[in-house]
C-alpha cells in the first residue's frame, strides 16, 4: 500500500475556495532527538532525510491531502504540527496537544528496552526520566482540558522507533525477527517507564518500526496512517 501526500497549493482554484475547516489537526510530540523531524518530513515528501538540525521551535504544515493508492481511503489535515522535544519548549507542546485531535508520540524504542542499542547508562537513564517526565505532563493537560477540547482529543498514536545503523537494516534484524513479541514487550516496558496510561475517551494505538531505510520507513508510515483512519467501535 503506497500513499499520496498532497500539500497545499496556492495556485490551485480548488484550494483557494478549500474550507479551511476541512480535516483533522495532527501533531508530533516526543523527547528530543528521537526521530520525529524525520518521521514528519518523510510523510511529507517521502524523502527520508537524515541528520538534520534539531526543531527550536514548531512547524506547521497546512492543508495536506493523504490518498492511499489502491484504496479510497483519504486523510485530510488541516494542520500537522512537529515540536521539538526540548524541555524549553514545553509551552508549544502543551498547545499542539490542546489543538490536536491525534497525537503520534514518537519513542526511541531501543533506550526503553533492553535489547541492543546504545550501551551508555547515562543516555538511557535521562532518556527514561525525560519520557516519565512528558507522560506526566500529557496526563495532567489532558485532566486541565475543558469539556469542548476534551471531545476533541481523542486519538493517541504511540510509535516505537528503533534507532539502528542507518541504510542497514541488519542492525535492526533483531528485533524484526520477532515483531510480534517486540511489539508487546515495547508496550510493556513504556507503560511501566511512563506509570500506566490513563486516558478516558482516547483511543490508544501502538506501532513499532524504524527509521533506518526507506523500506522500513515506508512500512512505518503504513502504520501510522492505518491506525489513524481505523475507527474503534
Ligand atoms: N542512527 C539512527 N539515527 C536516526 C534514526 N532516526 C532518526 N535518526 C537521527 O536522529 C537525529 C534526530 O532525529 P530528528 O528527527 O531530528 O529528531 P527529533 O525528534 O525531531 O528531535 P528534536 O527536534 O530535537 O526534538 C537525526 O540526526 C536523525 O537522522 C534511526 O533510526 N537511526
Ligand atoms: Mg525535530
Amino acid at each position: 500500500m503506497e500513499w499520496h501526500t498532497s500539500l497545499k497549493n496556492d495556485n490551485s482554484f480548488l484550494d483557494k475556495i478549500d474550507i479551511d475547516l476541512f480535516g483533522i489537526n495532527l501533531g508530533i510530540l516526543g523527547v528530543d532527538n528521537c526521530g520525529k523531524s524525520v518521521l514528519y518530513k518523510f510523510i511529507l515528501t517521502h524523502k527520508l532525510v537524515h541528520g538534520i538540525d534539531s526543531t527550536s521551535t514548531r512547524q506547521k504544515q497546512e492543508k495536506i491531502k493523504i490518498e492511499f493508492h489502491g484504496s479510497k481511503e483519504i486523510i485530510r489535515i488541516r494542520n500537522f504540527f512537529d515540536v521539538g522535544g526540548q524541555r524549553e519548549l514545553y509551552q508549544f507542546k502543551k498547545k499542539t496537544f490542546n489543538q490536536s485531535y491525534c497525537i503520534i508520540y514518537v519513542v526511541r524504542s531501543d533506550l526503553i528496552l533492553d535489547i541492543g542499542g546504545t550501551q551508555d547508562n547515562d543516555v538511557i537513564r535521562k532518556y527514561r526520566a525525560a519520557l516519565e517526565l512528558d507522560f506526566a505532563n500529557i496526563s495532567q493537560w489532558q485532566r486541565d482540558l475543558n469539556l469542548w477540547q476534551r471531545n476533541s482529543f481523542s486519538k493517541l498514536i504511540i510509535v516505537g522507533n528503533y534507532f539502528g545503523e542507518i541504510d542497514n537494516e541488519e542492525t535492526v534484524s533483531h528485533y524484526l525477527s520477532n515483531q510480534k513479541n517486540y511489539h508487546r514487550y515495547f508496550r510493556d516496558r513504556f507503560t511501566d517507564i511512563t506509570g500506566g496510561l490513563y486516558f478516558p475517551k482516547t483511543e490508544i494505538k501502538w506501532v513499532t518500526g524504524t527509521l533506518v531505510s526507506q523500506k522500513f520507513a515506508t512500512e512505518l508510515v503504513h502504520g501510522i496512517l492505518k491506525s489513524l483512519i481505523s475507527q474503534e467501535t
